[in-house]
């Protein structure tokens, strides 16, 4: 798993190629280009790819590879067998930064780039698609434009966004590389995952994509799958999702983005930088967001504490907004 790059990391290392001097040749110091530069490059190499090699598919087993014989093999832009389609996406990679040794708080990556996804769609799932900051349990085999696998994972594994700074939190699933995670959401989770008696498993129409992803929405200028400015192709199974309450105040991230613009990160109310999905009290009133939607009822005799279901959490005495999120009440 140490090939996913957390964008943190990447920075990190970034940041400390940058302070090395010429003596330390052991770090190579990759030059940082721009971002649209780069990308006008990438789609030209991806398309090139796409037209120059073919896929083949026997059971599960897929083999992508380039085109020698014109005559048998057909290439993935123009075969027919499974749908390549395309979406625009924009990086949407947020990064935790420490303001001191106990808190910090969110950086976006300025990218303005608008990205093409090129994904093959080999199976679409059965299940239901994740939003962008589910956690996903997904199994997958990364290739580079060259066809070489530099990562896989059968078994599969959780990962989660955004990332939370390591040591700071309790260890949490890793974060995946924006393109891998976007495109998690083009595709739906299985409808079944059944023990075999051997303990491995089968996810039962599980959705699967090969996405081939340009380096700005994968590793950029690391260069952990070999050199850097590098697209990667990756081979995605989507077996689960898990929706999470990121900052578990009793209300489900998915009804933290007022706007529904699917953008988490752009909901403030308090506009204390921390955006509401993240926010334990978010309208800054000093009480806990918890607290504010948790209600007393008497069962039995004992008073028992609940929670408001979102749709049902009041407003303030002639207020407009759910009381969490007015800080003329509590
Ligand atoms: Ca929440
Ligand atoms: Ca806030
Ligand atoms: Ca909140
Ligand atoms: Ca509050």
């Amino acid at each position: 798993m140490n090939r996913f790059f957390k964008l943190f990391a990447i920075i990190a290392l970034a940041v400390s190629a940058a302070n090395c001097k010429k003596s330390d040749d052991d770090v190579a110091i990759v030059p940082i280009r721009d971002r649209a530069e780069v990308y006008s490059e990438d789609k030209v190499k991806i398309e090139e790819y796409l037209k120059n090699n073919y896929i083949k598919v026997v059971g599960d087993d897929i083999t992508l590879d380039s085109i020698t014989d014109k005559n048998t093999q057909v290439s993935i832009w123009d075969q027919k067998q499974f749908e390549l389609k395309s979406v625009k996406i924009k990086n949407e990679n947020w990064s935790p930064i420490l303001v001191n040794n106990t808190t910090f708080k969110y950086a976006k990556l300025i990218d303005d780039v608008e990205y093409t996804l090129y994904y093959l769609v080999l199976n679409e799932g059965g299940g239901e698609s994740p939003i962008t900051i589910d956690s996903t349990y997904t199994s997958y085999k990364g290739y580079t434009l060259k066809n070489k696998v530099f990562d896989v994972n059968h078994s599969g594994i959780w990962s989660t966004f955004p990332a939370v700074p390591q040591g700071l939190m309790p260890a949490v699933a890793p974060t995946f590389i924006s393109g891998f995670r976007q495109a998690t959401t083009l595709m739906k989770t299985a409808t079944n995952i059944i023990q075999n008696p051997d303990g491995t498993f089968t996810y039962e129409n599980a959705g699967r994509i090969i996405a081939f992803i340009p380096s700005g929405l994968a590793y950029f200028s690391g260069t952990n799958i070999g050199e850097a400015y590098s697209c990667a192709i990756f081979d995605i199974t989507l077996v689960s999702k898990q929706s999470r309450d990121h900052d578990r105040d009793g209300i489900p991230s998915i009804h933290e983005d007022l706007n529904g613009n699917g953008d988490y990160f752009d909901d403030d109310t308090d506009g204390d930088g921390v955006p509401n999905f993240m926010d334990v009290d978010d309208d800054a009133d000093g009480h806990l967001t918890r607290d504010e939607i948790t209600y007393e009822v008497i069962e039995n005799g004992v008073t028992v504490k609940k929670l408001y279901e979102f749709s049902a959490i009041p407003s303030c005495p002639g207020g407009s907004v759910k009381k969490h999120l007015d800080n003329t009440c509590h």
